[in-house]
């Protein structure tokens, strides 16, 4: 029998395999990626490995898969699912790419519990395309569309079968894993058959993302992603091998401080020998720029109110270069970063930003005196040590900032149409499953961890969040409005400190 982790870990690993072979440069990034880890774990040890095992990080991955029509995206789901993998978090891309057409919404399938996690963390980032909303297509273009998207097939029969007896049982016997493994990857690699130039074209002007999405008849991992401990080195070392990056890394700034949340940068989109049918009906080799390589580092996961800040601060910062056009976007970003996150992992806890889970010191004090019952106490006693929860998800903003800086026009939208509304309980019904709040998640592994550490120490409850979990004055602190409320939230101080 192969369990489902088992499964999940090969199907990650094959991807890679392949996606190697379909894409050289991928493998260059790999390397460089190993590399990075083998020198940053060498440098800082058991520091670097507070925010994932070697293992972990070493297989880490995740991918970005693009599908067509509510039922294709309920078949992505069966698949995942028999990877123990499951939909977390809604992401709108139309609304977050400014400037470009990316007539999209995503949500990312992924293992929830902890030691899942820990197993092998493999998850994809996994995107429908829009085809209802106005401001992308016309009437036409969405019928055309979707009649081209209803006849076509992605997932095999015998694959969703598979796919179904491994998500009720939770593993399935050698032969089916192996014959399940196979079909799940094909489906996934870039298809042979050629592609209607015309119809590919005519997307196209609309967005390279529906062209890439319903241009063709099957579907294929866009790119597939290594973590790195150190992601600044990593853009060095690639430039450095003559690889063109993307300008920038998405997301928080190298600073001095914790790490939060995610960074991600690429390498461009690379041409690919693609076969095209002509309108005559002759094939000819042609080329398609869409695949590309990504790599991020994965930061402390950070609460709503966290969050909140996060996004207050990347409003700052725009505000800041929109004032002064010759300022540098790092140097921006480190400043308002140095001048409102808090620059330990220690007070991102007291103040309620951050997740963190609990667990009893091994050196804790043995001299007879009975454990005090809030956490800070417990902490300040040696009782209890924090350990940072990893960010598992995505951020919409980087998301389409990779979406954007790797298509070859920016399309065209209408924003005068009224968009087709899209959110999370929408996808739910589309994947026939409940979508997780990643936040709940988070929440719910720190509770988990609580609970047992008062267990361990046989005290009744552990007080403490109180003072943090409400945090008053961070709503509707978005963008320049931030401005103020940032002020305040700097020196708010929960009435219980927590870490
Ligand atoms: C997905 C882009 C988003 C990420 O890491 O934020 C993404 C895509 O290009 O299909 O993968
Ligand atoms: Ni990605």
């Amino acid at each position: 029998m192969i369990s489902q982790w088992r499964l999940r870990a090969a199907f990650a690993a094959r991807l890679s395999a392949m996606y190697g072979r379909e894409v050289p440069a991928y493998t260059t990034l790999v390397d460089v990626s190993r590399e990075v880890n083998e020198d940053v774990l060498r440098t800082h040890g058991t520091e670097a490995a507070r925010l994932g095992s070697p293992g972990r990080v070493t297989a880490e991955r995740h991918g970005a898969i693009r599908v067509g029509t509510p039922a294709e995206l309920g078949q992505v789901a069966r698949v995942f699912g028999a990877l123990g993998m499951r939909p977390v978090g809604f992401y709108d891309l139309r609304e977050a790419a400014v400037g470009a057409a990316v007539p999209v919404v995503s949500t990312a399938f992924r293992p929830v519990d902890g030691e899942e996690l820990a197993r092998n963390p493999f998850r994809v980032f996994t995107s429908l395309l829009t085809p209802a909303d106005p401001r992308f297509f016309d009437d036409d273009l969405r019928t055309g569309l979707e009649s081209f998207l209803a006849a076509r097939e992605l997932f095999p029969p015998e694959l969703l079968a598979l796919a179904d007896r491994a998500e009720a049982e939770r593993e399935l016997p050698d032969d089916e894993g192996e014959r399940f493994l196979r079909l799940a990857v094909a489906a996934f690699e870039l298809s042979r058959e050629p592609v209607d130039r015309a119809w590919y074209r005519t997307l196209e002007r609309v967005s390279a993302v529906a062209a890439d999405i319903g241009g063709v008849r099957s579907t294929h991992l866009n790119h597939l992603t290594p973590r790195v401990l150190d992601i600044d080195d990593l853009y060095a070392r690639m430039t450095g091998r003559g690889v063109e990056m993307i300008d920038t890394i998405q997301g928080p700034p190298h600073w001095d401080g914790p790490d939060v949340l995610l960074r991600q940068t690429s390498f461009r989109a690379l041409d690919e020998p693609r076969a095209l049918r002509e309108p005559d009906g002759t094939v000819t080799e042609g080329a398609l720029r869409v695949r590309f390589g990504e790599v991020e580092a994965r930061g402390i996961a950070l609460t709503p109110e966290g969050r909140e800040l996060y996004d207050g601060m990347l409003g700052l910062v725009d505000a800041r270069l929109a004032a002064e056009p010759g300022a540098v976007r790092d140097e921006v970003a480190r400043a308002v970063w140095a001048a409102h996150l808090p620059a330990t992992e220690r007070e991102l806890g007291a103040r309620g930003l951050a997740y963190f889970t609990y667990r009893l010191s091994a050196d804790r004090p043995r001299d007879g005196s009975g454990p005090p019952t809030g956490l800070a106490a417990l902490l300040d006693g040696g009782w209890v040590r924090a350990e940072p929860v990893v960010y598992e998800d995505f951020l919409p903003r980087s998301a389409a900032g990779i979406f954007q800086s790797n298509l070859s026009g920016a399309g065209s939208r209408d924003d005068a149409r009224e968009g087709a509304a899209y959110d999370s309980a929408w996808l739910a019904g589309a994947v026939d499953r409940e979508v997780l709040d990643p936040y709940a998640l988070y929440a719910g592994q720190r509770a988990d961890s609580l609970a047992r550490v008062a267990r361990e120490l046989d005290l009744p409850e552990i007080t403490g969040f109180e003072g943090v979990a409400g945090v008053e004055g961070l709503k509707g602190l978005k963008g320049l409005k931030g401005l103020k409320g940032l002020q305040g939230i700097a020196g708010h101080q929960g009435s219980e400190g927590v870490v």
